[in-house]
């Protein structure tokens, strides 16, 4: 696309209108960078303009640099340029934002003279979720506005920011310079509503340049050394935070040009860092994921039933209410029914809380909800899922009921983890109809469903699964039948490499503490305990799967016979406070220790010392190798899917990019040789031949 295309030029009395047209989101790509230039030349030499509104077409205003220029040299002009030359400006400069104004967008939006805005625009400075800093003035320009304290906060936290939001806080320099100069109704006409208040501003001669880059940054009774402990204890091994924080701390008596210079190094040096790649990585394959190659057209669901109102029930019950559907709840009886409910109120009060939504919101919300013991009630629901306990049969008559109550076009899923949904689907008449929906524990906070193809579903009804998990803004990925689908199939693999390491002399703590350290939101086998290491245990005591091999999970079994479950037995691999088992903390349990050291001895395995780097290099193994069989055996689309799946259901890292992202840092024959040396120690059942070069079909 040309610079003509993406930038016009068009003129109302003596206000020039500069708009950028490049969809989807109007990122900085040269040709709009150019344009902005060329644009700003152009109205600036036109003696009847008097001031320069800049305005976006399409869904929204700017929303940052382009990502899919990031792998490639930078280009002239360069985004720093640009924005400085709309500072510059001889005319004022008002930005028009609506949508979202993110990254360099909003960079862009802080160089204006004036910004106005839709009352339900976002803002944000969100490069530290792509491993980066801003790298236009960001750091710079914020802090002059709205203080030291509150940029450092938008700058490290890398949140999208609320117009009304902000403005309520009523953040406004010491200067006079604010945010936003003027906020309009949510949905009224922007440009008409901006030229107006342009037009207002001539009239009355108050037109101003007012450049931000001109005042000092305001950082008076600021503890910076606090802040900045703070964030790094925060950001987990993100380098990102610390460094802008550190930006902001270093540039802050600075004038507007050295502090950008020192800011774009630090941009730069990000932009070459792994996590910055693995970063930029995680963002394309989950726009990836939610796609396929179905041409059909998804089908329009609003009225939704829930099976079972137990944990994971009425998590997705509540996340189906939060998104705005109409919700049938179902349970056998008046009690179960009751506390189904009785859990989704307390979701949506926990959101209440924490300010998520207000009371109007989570009235509406609860207002859409009802809850039933009678299966007719189903009679409208576009799709059902269900949420009963993990039994074959019992799904299987449930299934048969539905059939016979919902209406001939509404799509059965099961949230089965294990289950084989062919079984299932086999026991009705529109088998066509069944798919699984996996959603993960918290349903209403999790952000992965694996919507899951059975061999009759029909395309029709994976499409529209798919576009339903996008409206509960969360993420899908569509996957094949087998034991535990690509999530717990890969869990669980990565959990008996886990245990044979136990068994061969790693410590329980050690084990945690090493893969925490790594990056993991838990230690592996602190998340068995909370879940319940019998959970697991009976799930694959009774997997359904004879090709699969369950493997050696000896030492959870040895858990369970000593009915050590996990926190709720008050111990498991670790010991619990009796009376507090979900609040204390795990403390080590020698116990534990000693009933492994006794189950090693009786199965012949010699203890081995071991380090924090072999823990992790054999953990992440066995998740390279279980991923490569996925994909080989097409249970996922794309290897890439693999790590959405494992960012966004089981706490893997996001700067670390997921299984497969390290893969290819590791280097294929680093693990060849390593899969190599595990082989001819366990044998080629556990440590099956996988074809590395699959890695080649991964885009970074
Ligand atoms: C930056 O600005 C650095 C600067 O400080 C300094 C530079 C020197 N570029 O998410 P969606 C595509 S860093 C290119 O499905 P939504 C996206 O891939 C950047 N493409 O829509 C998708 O493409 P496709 C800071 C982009 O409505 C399509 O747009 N900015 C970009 O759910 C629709 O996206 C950010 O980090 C981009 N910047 O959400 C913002 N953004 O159709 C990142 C999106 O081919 N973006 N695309 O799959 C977002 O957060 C969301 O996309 C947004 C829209 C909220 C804008």
């Amino acid at each position: 696309m040309n610079t003509q295309q993406t930038v016009t030029i068009s003129k109302h009395n003596h206000i020039g209108i500069l708009t950028i047209d490049y969809p989807p989101v109007n990122a900085l790509s040269q040709s709009v960078r150019q344009g902005l230039i060329d644009g700003l030349e152009n109205l600036e030499n036109d003696n009847t303009v008097k001031a320069i509104v800049l305005q976006c077409q399409s869904r929204t205003f700017i929303a940052g640099a382009d990502i899919k220029e990031f792998g490639k040299p930078p280009t002239e002009p360069l985004l720093p340029c640009v924005v400085n030359r709309i500072e510059d400006s001889t005319k004022p400069v008002v930005a028009a934002i609506f949508g979202t104004s993110l990254g360099g967008g909003f960079e862009v939006a802080l160089a204006c003279h004036y910004r106005v805005a839709l009352a339900d625009a976002k803002i944000g400075l969100p490069e530290v979720n792509l491993g980066l800093i801003p790298g236009a003035g960001g750091t710079q320009r914020l802090p002059r506005i709205v203080g030291a304290q509150k940029a450092l906060e938008m700058v490290t936290s890398g949140k999208h920011y609320g117009v009304s939001e902000l403005a309520n806080k009523d953040i406004t320099s010491d200067k006079g310079l604010t945010l936003f100069d003027a906020i309009f109704e949510a949905n009224s006409d922007l440009l008409a509503q901006t030229l107006v208040y342009v037009e207002g501003l001539i009239n009355s001669n108050n037109l101003q340049i007012k450049r931000v880059g001109e005042q000092s940054v305001n950082d008076d009774n600021f503890d910076w050394s606090k802040a900045i402990t703070t964030i790094s204890k925060k950001a987990r091994g993100k380098e990102a935070p610390v460094v802008a924080a550190n930006i902001l701390f270093d540039t802050k008596a600075m004038g507007i040009k050295d502090g950008m210079k020192l800011e774009r190094e630090a941009f730069l040096t990000l932009r070459q860092s792994e996590q910055s790649a693995a970063l930029r990585y995680a963002f394309s394959i989950e726009k990836i994921a939610a796609k396929t190659d179905f041409k059909e057209t998804p089908l329009a669901i609003n009225n939704v039933g829930v099976i079972g109102g137990g944990n994971m029930g009425s998590g997705i019950a509540t996340a189906f209410l939060a998104a705005g559907f109409n919700l049938t709840l179902i349970e056998q009886n008046q009690a179960a029914l009751d506390s189904g409910v009785e859990r989704i109120k307390t979701n949506f009060k926990r959101n209440l809380k924490s300010g998520r939504i207000n009371q109007k919101q989570m009235d509406t919300c609860l207002d859409n909800l009802i809850a039933t013991t009678d299966y007719h009630q189903l009679g409208q629901s576009e799709l059902v899922v269900e949420a009963i306990f993990e039994d074959l049969a019992v799904k299987k008559q449930l299934f048969a009921k539905l059939e016979k109550v919902c209406n001939a076009d509404c799509i059965l899923a099961t949230n089965t983890s294990y289950l084989d949904i062919n079984a299932i689907a086999d026991v009705i008449k529109r088998p066509q109809q069944v798919i699984g929906m996996h959603f993960f524990s918290p349903a209403n906070i999790m952000k992965l469903v694996e919507v899951v193809q059975a061999d009759k579903s029909s395309k029709v009804a994976l499409i529209s699964a798919m576009a339903v998990v996008k409206k509960l803004n969360k993420i899908s990925v569509l996957v094949g039948v087998c034991f535990g689908f690509a999530g717990n199939r890969m869990y669980t693999r990565y959990g008996r490499e886990i245990q044979q390491m136990l068994l061969e002399g790693a410590k329980i703590e050690q084990i945690d503490q090493a893969m925490t350290t790594w990056g993991m939101a838990m230690g592996p086998l602190a998340v068995q305990d909370l879940s319940g290491i019998d959970i697991g245990h009976n799930a694959r005591s009774a997997q359904p799967f004879p090709e699969y091999d369950p493997g050696y999970f000896r030492a959870a079994a040895t858990m369970v016979e000593n009915n050590r479950l996990g926190r709720k037995t008050g111990q498991g691999f670790y010991r619990y406070d009796q009376d507090n088992n979900n609040g204390s903390k795990p403390e080590v349990d020698p116990v534990a220790a000693d009933l492994i050291r006794a189950k090693a001895a009786e199965l012949g395995i010699k203890s081995t010392e071991f380090n924090d780097e072999i823990i992790v290099e054999r953990a992440l193994l066995a998740l390279i190798s279980e991923g490569l069989s996925l994909y080989k055996e097409g249970i996922v689309q794309r290897l890439s899917d693999i790590d959405v799946v494992w960012l966004h259901g089981y706490g893997f890292p996001r700067h670390k990019g997921g299984p497969m992202f390290q893969a290819i840092q590791i280097g294929k024959d680093n693990i060849a040789l390593m899969l190599e040396r595990l082989r001819s120690q366990q044998g080629s059942k556990i440590w099956p031949e996988v074809d590395l070069s699959l890695l080649d079909e991964l885009s970074l």
